[in-house]
């Protein structure tokens, strides 16, 4: 599975890195790779993950969920 996140609110590296290890804590990820210039984090996985939970979880670090959306 692909998942798309769209989130606002990075403006550099560490900011990336934030989101990018609070996916990691929380779920069962092959990648993950936020990028604040297009405002997106995209999430590689075996498993389908619970999207109200990731919602939660990008909150939690403060940067703003706009949505995700689920590739394959
Ligand atoms: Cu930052």
């Amino acid at each position: 599975m692909v998942y798309n996140i769209e989130i606002e609110g990075m403006m550099c590296g560490m900011c990336e890195n934030h989101i990018n290890e609070s996916i990691r804590k929380n779920f069962d990820v092959k990648k993950v790779k936020a990028n604040r210039r297009k405002n997106l984090c995209t999430v590689k996985t075996d498993t389908e993950i619970d999207l109200e939970k990731l919602e939660a979880v990008i909150k939690e670090t403060g940067y703003t969920f706009k949505g995700v959306t689920k590739e394959k």
